[in-house]
C-alpha cells in the first residue's frame, strides 16, 4: 500500500464538494450514493446521523501524515456521520474512544486502514471498501459491467478483491500484471471460485485493442500510453500515484475515477455499521 503524504490529503476537507460534483457527473451518483451500493442492496440502510464515529491518529511506525485525520474526519461529517479526532493518539485516543460513547473508531497505521464497529465488533478494511467502492463506480460510469470485459491491471491485494468483484457483477475480468506468476495464480483462482473463463498472459496492447473499461490498481506506472486510449475508454484507478502520463490524462479524465481516501473511506464506513438482512431478521 502506497504510503499517502500530506499534500496528497491536507485539501480534501475543503475539496469535498467539488469532489462529489465530480463524481456525479462522471457517474450519475453521490459519493453517499455510491457507499450505500457498494455496500450492498443486502445490507439495511441506515442513518449516518445516528452515529459517532472517531478518527484515531495512529503515531506509531512511520507516523502520523499532517492532515490525514483532519481528511478522514471531514468524509465522515460529509456523509453525515458525528465525527471527531481523539485528542490523544494511539491506545490514549482508542481510550478517550471507548469512554466517550462511540459507536465505531476509524484509523491507520502504516499497513492497515480500518473501521470497527465497537458495538458489535464488526471490522470494515479500506482494501476490501476501496476494491467495492472502486468497482461500484466503474460500473455505474460505463451504465452497467454486466458480461463485458474489464482490464484489471494489477493482481495486489485491492486488484485481488476488486477482480472477485468484477465476477460478481457478471464482468469478465481480463487480469494483466507485470509479475506473471501473480497473474495466473489471480486467473486461476477466479476460474476455480466463478466456474468461468478468465483471459491472462496477454499483452497490454492486445488487450487495449478491444477492452475499453480498465480497472487499475497498480502503482502508477505510466503502463498505458495516450495512442492506447479511446473517448470510449473509462478508468477506476484507486492506485496511487495514478499511472497515466498528462497526454493519457488529457484523454480520460472526463471519464477516470481517482481519489486518494474518499470512496475507500465512505464504503468502509458505511459498511462497518450494516447487517445482512438475515443477521437483522435473526436479531428480532
Ligand atoms: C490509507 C491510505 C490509502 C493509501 N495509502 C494508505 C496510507 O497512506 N496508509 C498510511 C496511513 C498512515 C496514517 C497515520 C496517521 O496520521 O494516523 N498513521
Amino acid at each position: 500500500m502506497t504510503r499517502l503524504i500530506s499534500e496528497q490529503v491536507v485539501n480534501i476537507p475543503h475539496t469535498l464538494n467539488e469532489y462529489d460534483e465530480d463524481l456525479k457527473r462522471k457517474t450519475s451518483y453521490s459519493l453517499k450514493e455510491i457507499a450505500v451500493l457498494a455496500v450492498g442492496t443486502g445490507a439495511a440502510i441506515i442513518n449516518p446521523e445516528d452515529y459517532k464515529v472517531a478518527v484515531i491518529p495512529v503515531a506509531s511506525g512511520q507516523g502520523i501524515i499532517s492532515g490525514f485525520s483532519e481528511a478522514v474526519r471531514a468524509i465522515a461529517v460529509y456523509l453525515g456521520f458525528n465525527s471527531y479526532i481523539t485528542e490523544a493518539a494511539d491506545l490514549g485516543g482508542l481510550i478517550e474512544a471507548y469512554q466517550g460513547n462511540t459507536d465505531a473508531i476509524i484509523l491507520a497505521d502504516d499497513f492497515n486502514y480500518a473501521a470497527i464497529n465497537l458495538n458489535n465488533r464488526k471490522v470494515a478494511d479500506n482494501t476490501g471498501a476501496t476494491a467495492k467502492g472502486y468497482v461500484t463506480a466503474l460500473s455505474k460510469m460505463a451504465g452497467g459491467i454486466k458480461d463485458k470485459e474489464v482490464l484489471l491491471i494489477g493482481a495486489g491485494p485491492v486488484g485481488m478483491r476488486a477482480a472477485e468483484n468484477l465476477c460478481e457483477a457478471g464482468a469478465i475480468p481480463v487480469i494483466y500484471d507485470r509479475d506473471k506468476r501473480k497473474e495466473q495464480v489471480l486467473a486461476e483462482g477466479l476460474k476455480k471460485k466463478f466456474h468461468m473463463g478468465i483471459k491472462f498472459g496477454l499483452s497490454l496492447g492486445e488487450i487495449l485493442d478491444r477492452v475499453t473499461l480498465i480497472f487499475d490498481a497498480s502503482p502508477g506506472r505510466n503502463l498505458i500510453k495516450a495512442d492506447q486510449l479511446s473517448e470510449k475508454t473509462m478508468v477506476a484507478a484507486p492506485g496511487l500515484p495514478l499511472g497515466f502520463d498528462q497526454e493519457a490524462l488529457k484523454i480520460i479524465e472526463p471519464r477516470l475515477i481517482h481519489d486518494p481516501l474518499q470512496l475507500g473511506t465512505a464504503v468502509m464506513l458505511f459498511d462497518v455499521f450494516t447487517k445482512p438482512f438475515h443477521q437483522l431478521y435473526l436479531e428480532e
